[in-house]
């Protein structure tokens, strides 16, 4: 699929918890020692030279051999371009790769989940994790991460095409029964994915687990597993990505948030809500979100839940239903 094409793709939803328009992040509260965020433009360089900005001569790639073709989308934290970059990750001649960049008026901490992103890429050599190419770190000129290019996009917008093509009656993607979620209310303005098979599902599935038991063994700690953070490349293969909140966990195996942020609340493990604590176990209760995203084709995760109401929820017991379409062998 072009990137053009799955730019200029739509979706028109009347049902709030389809809709994609809310933001899946909610702002954490200030906590005592909370620093204020500073406003960072990232056309203005740094004004003491930053040591994680420094180059890195195996992963510096000459501005000069990239050319940006257009921006794919704006996430909850960045903006992601589609270039071509001339010899490139041991590829000679031009490819199609992904590039993350910073929004005008990006604060501080997301300049340094941009370098920490970076900075873990570097690390990370799995299938289904999303690969660093190179970067343009030098000083004068907006950040650049170059990843592989993923032709899909998110998995979560690939399974709600994917439920479109359902209601064409192209492909019967429910698991043994009625789906739940009906996607009339969806509408789009191209439609060039290939659709998700139960098969496909399944498979998304392993290739996540797989992916996260590689993050856990190298005791990273992914902290915003969720389908929009999932990649879709050539051969329907899924490619973890936005690491920007991960962490590595090598002392304690758990990582204790201190600073303000913007957390995904419904991705979230209690011991994360209650007390800030993320650790391989709390990425695996996102997992099982994920999964929830995975046979709902994508729905927002407990529909008609005010994010406040959460919590106390979770804490009394409450768990989202098994989705009608899912067998419950699954
Ligand atoms: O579903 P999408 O088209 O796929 O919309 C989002 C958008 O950028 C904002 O995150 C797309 N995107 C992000 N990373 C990549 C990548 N490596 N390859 C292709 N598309 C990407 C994502």
């Amino acid at each position: 699929m072009s990137g053009k094409g799955r730019r200029e793709r739509k979706y028109v939803g009347s049902v709030a918890s389809l809709s994609g328009v809310q933001s899946d992040y909610v702002d954490r509260a200030l906590q005592p020692g909370d620093a204020q965020l500073l406003s960072y433009d990232p056309a203005v360089p740094i004004a003491s030279p930053d040591p994680r900005t420094v180059p890195d001569p195996k992963w510096e790639f000459p501005r000069s051999r990239l050319i940006i073709e257009q921006t794919l989308g704006e996430g909850e934290f960045g903006r992601v371009l589609r270039a071509r970059a001339l010899d490139i990750g041991g590829i000679s001649g031009c490819t199609t790769v992904a590039v993350k960049t910073l929004k005008e008026n990006a604060s501080a901490s997301e300049l340094t989940d941009l370098l920490s992103e970076y900075q873990l890429l570097k690390e990370v050599t799995h299938p289904n994790v999303i690969r660093l190419l190179g970067a343009c770190t030098t000083p004068g000129a907006p950040i650049y991460l170059i990843i592989e290019f993923a032709e899909y996009g998110s998995l979560r917008n690939y399974l709600r095409k994917s439920r479109h093509l359902e209601s064409d009656g192209q492909i019967p993607c429910s698991f043994g029964s009625t789906p739940t979620m009906r996607p009339d209310t969806l509408v789009e303005t191209e439609c060039t994915t290939a659709p998700a098979t139960p098969r496909d599902i399944l498979s998304f599935a392993w290739q996540i687990s797989k992916g996260m038991a590689y993050l856990s063994d190298i005791k990273l700690v992914h902290r915003d597993l969720a389908a929009r953070n999932v990649l879709v490349a050539a051969g329907k293969i899924c490619k973890i990505s936005d690491f920007g909140l991960t962490r590595d966990v090598y002392e304690d195996d758990a990582y204790l948030k201190r600073s303000k942020g913007r957390v995904p609340v419904k991705w979230m493990a209690l011991e994360s809500l209650a007390d800030h604590m993320y650790t391989s176990k709390s990425d695996v209760w996102s997992f099982g979100i994920l999964m929830w995203e995975l046979v709902t084709l994508g729905a927002s995760p407990y529909p008609g839940v005010a994010v406040h109401n959460l919590f106390h929820l979770l804490k009394a017991g409450y768990r989202m239903e098994r989705p009608e379409n899912c067998s419950i062998q699954l």
